[in-house]
C-alpha cells in the first residue's frame, strides 16, 4: 500500500525538489478552468516564478504583464496565444514570450493541454529598449553539443541579446551523458523535466528525478545532474542573466 506520509518534494533554502505528489491547486484571478501548480515562488525565496498550468477545453489565461515578464511553453496539447492581439496557435513545443506591459490571452486548449510558465521582474538596462513579444518553436532551434559532449545539447530558446534578462533554454542528456562539472554560480534557475530520468545533486544532497519533477537551484547551489534509464533525459529551464553584479 502506498504511504501518504512520503513524498520525494525537498524544500531547502538552497534548493526545491517538487515532485507532483506534493502539488495543491492555486486560484489565479485571469486564469480560468484550468489546474494552477505554483512550483517556484518568492515565497520559497527565489526571486522568480515557475507555475504549471493544466487546461480544461473551456480555459483560458487572461491577464497583463505589470512588473514581471512571463514565458509560457507548451509541454502538452495545443492552445491559442494572443499578445497584443497578435494571435497565434501553439502546440507542444511551441512557446510565446510576454514583455512587461503587455495584455495576453491564452485560450482555445485541448483538454487537458499542460503549459509551464516562468515570470520574472524585469530590470530595463540603460540604453536598451524593452523586448517585443516572440513567438518560438524548439523543434527549428539549433540544437549543439554542449561544451564539446554529443551526449549534451542545449537549445536556447530567447535571443542572445543584453535586453533579455532571463534565458529560457533547453537541456537534452543521452542517458549516462552528465554535466562536465559541478556548476557553481550567481545565477538561479528553475526548471521542469520533459522527459526522462537521472540523478541531480544539489549541494551535498542528491536526489533521482524523472518526468514531472521540478527543480529550484538559488544562486550559488551547486549543481551537477546525470542521465539514466533508456531515452534521454530532457528538461526546460530558467536562468536569470545580463544583469549583475549589483
Ligand atoms: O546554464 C546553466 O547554468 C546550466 N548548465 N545549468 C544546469 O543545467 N544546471
Ligand atoms: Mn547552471
Amino acid at each position: 500500500m502506498e504511504i501518504s506520509a512520503l513524498t520525494r518534494s525537498v524544500v531547502k533554502r538552497t534548493h526545491a525538489v517538487i515532485s507532483p505528489d506534493g502539488y495543491i491547486n492555486s486560484r489565479v484571478p485571469g486564469w480560468d478552468n484550468c489546474t494552477v501548480n505554483v512550483i517556484i515562488n518568492e515565497q520559497m525565496g527565489a526571486n522568480l516564478c515557475q507555475t504549471l498550468i493544466t487546461m480544461n477545453a473551456n480555459g483560458q489565461l487572461v491577464g497583463k504583464t505589470i512588473a514581471s515578464q512571463l514565458f509560457f511553453y507548451v509541454i502538452e496539447g495545443q492552445c491559442t496565444a494572443a499578445i497584443r492581439g497578435e494571435k497565434q496557435v501553439l502546440t507542444a513545443g511551441q512557446f510565446v514570450y510576454v514583455p512587461i506591459g503587455y495584455n495576453y490571452v491564452v485560450d482555445k486548449p485541448t483538454e487537458g493541454a499542460k503549459l509551464v510558465s516562468f515570470h520574472k521582474v524585469y530590470e530595463k538596462l540603460d540604453g536598451f529598449d524593452v523586448p517585443s513579444s516572440l513567438y518560438g518553436d524548439a523543434a527549428t532551434i539549433d540544437c549543439p553539443a554542449y561544451m564539446g559532449d554529443p551526449a549534451l545539447r542545449l537549445q536556447v530558446l530567447l535571443p542572445d541579446d543584453l535586453s533579455f534578462d532571463m534565458a529560457v533554454n533547453i537541456f537534452t542528456y543521452d542517458p549516462g551523458g552528465h554535466l562536465p562539472l559541478v556548476e557553481t554560480h550567481v545565477m538561479e534557475h528553475g526548471l521542469i523535466y520533459l522527459q526522462g530520468q537521472g540523478i541531480y545533486r544539489l549541494d551535498q544532497d542528491w536526489y533521482p528525478v524523472n518526468k514531472g519533477d521540478s527543480i529550484w537551484m538559488a544562486p550559488y547551489c551547486q549543481q551537477w545532474f546525470t542521465a539514466m534509464g533508456k531515452e534521454p533525459a530532457v528538461y526546460i529551464y530558467y536562468k536569470n542573466v545580463n544583469r549583475f553584479p549589483t
